[in-house]
């Protein structure tokens, strides 16, 4: 199992996370985006970070490599037995990748603070959509998206948040108040052993967004 990543980009996350749980052993292969190396292109038909190459097969596409990880390596199980929680859980990873991380990252790349205040009630309003119908529908007692066992939703999701000091830091952006929901997953995400394997510190995510944000 080879895994080619790069330690900025939260699509990658997604997958370190899925193998860090699933505690399948993988050969961690760091890539430089601005100097991409031949065997990397050769795996990778996107040039994009995740690529996994397992039993001589290339997959790409974090959502997609981590399906097949949860498929593969069946414990522990990253997704819900019955069909149709299943389906709810792809609906909220879905949310993330459709609507949420663009206006989430269009807080941090937003270069006029005139438009500041809208851009944050955008996001804010997403979260306030997860909050309530996410996690108020499906979560239950928590602490994760879909109860008490971690998800690929959570996986989906989790590296953004991760990012959230540099989002803090340039742009004085923090999970909202109305959303105690998530704030609580937040903090129960970064106290698991296979995000904390994987974690940057602050710090780097600071300098790692300054060029969005400048
Ligand atoms: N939809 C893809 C997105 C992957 C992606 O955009 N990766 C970025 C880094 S965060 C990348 O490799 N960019 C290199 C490039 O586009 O040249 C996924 O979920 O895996």
């Amino acid at each position: 199992m080879e895994l080619f990543t790069a330690r900025v980009c939260p699509y990658a996350h997604r997958t370190r996370l899925a193998l860090l749980e699933k505690g399948v052993p993988f050969e961690h292969i760091e890539e430089d985006l601005r100097n991409k190396s031949e065997r990397f292109m050769k795996a990778s038909p996107y040039g994009k970070v995740p690529a996994l190459v397992h039993n001589g097969q290339t997959l790409y596409e974090s959502l997609i490599i981590n399906e097949y990880l949860d498929e593969t390596f069946p414990e522990p199980p990253l997704m819900p037995a019955d069909p149709a929680l299943r389906a709810r859980a792809r609906i909220w990873i879905h949310y993330f990748d459709t609507y949420f991380n663009a206006d989430f990252y269009a807080v941090i790349q937003n270069k006029d603070a005139a438009k500041d205040e809208e851009l944050k009630a955008k996001i804010n309003e997403r979260f306030l959509v997860a909050e309530q119908q996410g996690f108020g529908e499906l979560s239950g007692e928590g602490p994760y998206w879909l109860g008490s066992k971690v998800s690929l939703v959570d996986l989906a999701w989790y590296p953004y948040f991760e990012r959230l000091p540099a989002w803090a830091h340039y742009r004085n952006f923090k999970i909202p108040d109305n959303c105690p929901k998530i704030a609580a997953w937040a903090e129960a995400m970064a106290g698991r052993a296979s995000v904390q394997e994987a974690a940057n510190d602050p710090a780097y995510y600071i300098e790692g967004y300054a060029r969005y944000a400048a």
